[in-house]
C-alpha cells in the first residue's frame, strides 16, 4: 500500500503537464523557498543528472543596427547604445570561435543575429554554410534569426541545425509594454514553423524588465502549455544597458531568479533550464543555489551577444567546484544530418512572410528614440 502511494507520487512528478494554469503557476512560484527547492530539486533529479551542466557558446555573427524596438535590447538601431555594429561574419571566421568554443568545453554554439526575420538570399545562405560547417565539427548548432517561415526552418534542418533559439521574452500581455514592432502571435508562429522539422526548440524569457510575478507565470504558461515543450529554456536576467527604455531597471534579485528557475524546473521537468544573460551580477553561490533549483545549462563565452559574461575559465573552476561536468554533444538527441547546399531539397522561395507591427505607442521606448535622436 505504502508503495503503490510512493509510486503515485514519483508517477505525479514525473508527469509532463501542458494545462498549467497562472493560478497554479503562481502558487508554485509563492511556495516557502525550501519548499520550493526541495521539490524543483526533487523534480530535477528525476528527469537529470544533478551533476551535468550543458554548456552553449554564443556568438553574435551580425551585431547591431536591427529595426526592432524590443525595449530590453541594445541592439535595436533606434536607441543610442555604445555598441559596435559588425556585418555578418564569414564562415570562416564563425569555425574559428567554434573551435575554440569546443576546446573550452562547449557543446552547443549558439549564433545570433540582430534581425527582425530571415531573408532568403546571399546572406541566408551564408548562415545556412555556417550551420553546415559546425555541424561537421560534432557540436550542436543553434540559431536565433529572428522570425523564420516554415520553409525556412526546413532549410535550415537539412544544413544540420540542432536547436532554433526563439524566446517568447514576457507574458503576452507584458510583451505589449516592451515591443511594438511584433506580435506574440508572431514568436508563436515561429516556434511553430520550427516544430514542422526535426530542429529543438529553445524558448525563454527575461526577468527583470518590471513586469509583475504574475507576468512571469503567464510567460511560463505559454511555455508549458506548448506540446512539446521547450527542450531548452533561457531564463535572462535583464541586462539594463544605458540608452534602451528600461536602462533604469533595477537588477534582479537572486532570489527572483531562484524562484523563477525553480518554477520553470517543477513545470517543465525535462527542459533544459539554461542561466542566461545576468550571470556578471550572479555570485557563485547564487549560481549554484540556481542549479540546486534545477538549472542545468548555461551560456558560455566572454560575452553575451554585446554585453560581458563571465570569463569562460572562471564558469569551469566553478563546475569543479561544485563537481559538476559539461555535457556531451547529442546526449539528449542525436546530431542530424548535414545535407550539402548542391543536394538540398529546399530552395529559396523568396517569400515576403507578412509578420506583424502592432506599431501601438510605448511611452519608454518613444522616450528612447528621442532622447537617442538628440545624442546621435
Ligand atoms: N534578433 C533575434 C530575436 O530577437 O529573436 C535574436 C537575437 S535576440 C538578442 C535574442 C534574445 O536575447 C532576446 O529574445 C532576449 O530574450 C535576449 N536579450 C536581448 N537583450 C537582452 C538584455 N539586455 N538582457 C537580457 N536578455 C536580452
Ligand atoms: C537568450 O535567451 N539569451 C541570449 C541568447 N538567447 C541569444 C542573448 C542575451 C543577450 C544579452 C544582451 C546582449 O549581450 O546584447
Ligand atoms: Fe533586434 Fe532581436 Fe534585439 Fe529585438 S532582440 S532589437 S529583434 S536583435
Amino acid at each position: 500500500m505504502e508503495f503503490s502511494i510512493f509510486t503515485q507520487i514519483i508517477d505525479f512528478m514525473n508527469e509532463i503537464r501542458h494545462n498549467w494554469t497562472k493560478e497554479q503557476i503562481l502558487d508554485i512560484y509563492n511556495k516557502p523557498m525550501m519548499e520550493l527547492l526541495y521539490e524543483a530539486a526533487t523534480i530535477h533529479r528525476l528527469h537529470h543528472d544533478p551533476n551535468v551542466v550543458q554548456v552553449s557558446t554564443l556568438l553574435s555573427i551580425k551585431t547591431g543596427g536591427c529595426s526592432e524596438d524590443c525595449g530590453y535590447c541594445p541592439q535595436a538601431a533606434r536607441y543610442h547604445t555604445n555598441i559596435e555594429g559588425n556585418d555578418l561574419m564569414s564562415v570562416q571566421q564563425v569555425k574559428a570561435q567554434a573551435l575554440r568554443a569546443k576546446e573550452t568545453g562547449s557543446s552547443r554554439v549558439c549564433m545570433g543575429a540582430a534581425w527582425r526575420n530571415v531573408k532568403d538570399g546571399e546572406e541566408f545562405n551564408q548562415v545556412l554554410e555556417m550551420v553546415r560547417t559546425i555541424n561537421k565539427l560534432d557540436m550542436e548548432v543553434c540559431c536565433t534569426l529572428g522570425m523564420v517561415t516554415e520553409n525556412q526552418a526546413k532549410r535550415l534542418a537539412e544544413a544540420g541545425l540542432y536547436a532554433y533559439n526563439h524566446n517568447l521574452d514576457s507574458s503576452e500581455e507584458y510583451y505589449k509594454e516592451v515591443i511594438s514592432t511584433r506580435g506574440y502571435q508572431d514568436r508563436l508562429d515561429t516556434i511553430d514553423n520550427v516544430r514542422k522539422t526535426n530542429v529543438t526548440v529553445c524558448s525563454g524569457g527575461i526577468i527583470g524588465m518590471g513586469e509583475n510575478v504574475a507576468d512571469r507565470a503567464g510567460m511560463l504558461v505559454a511555455l508549458s502549455t506548448l506540446n512539446p515543450q521547450p527542450e531548452s529554456t533561457p531564463i535572462n536576467a535583464l541586462v539594463a544597458v544605458e540608452g534602451t527604455p528600461l536602462e533604469d531597471e533595477k537588477p534582479v534579485e537572486i532570489w527572483d531568479m531562484i524562484r523563477m528557475v525553480a518554477t520553470t524546473r517543477i513545470v517543465m521537468p525535462e527542459t533544459q533550464v539554461r542561466l542566461s544573460a545576468g550571470r556578471t551580477q550572479m555570485s557563485r553561490e547564487g549560481q549554484a543555489m540556481c542549479f540546486f533549483a534545477g538549472a542545468n545549462s548555461i551560456f558560455a563565452g566572454d560575452k553575451l551577444l554585446t554585453t560581458p559574461n563571465p570569463d569562460v575559465n572562471e564558469d569551469m573552476k566553478m563546475f569543479k567546484l561544485l563537481g559538476m561536468n559539461p555535457q556531451k554533444p547529442f546526449t539528449k538527441k542525436v546530431q542530424p544530418q548535414t545535407v550539402e547546399a548542391t543536394e538540398s531539397e529546399y530552395q529559396a522561395l523568396g517569400e515576403k512572410p507578412r509578420w506583424t507591427r502592432p506599431e501601438h505607442k510605448i511611452e519608454r521606448n518613444e522616450a528612447a528614440k528621442e532622447k537617442a535622436k538628440t545624442l546621435k
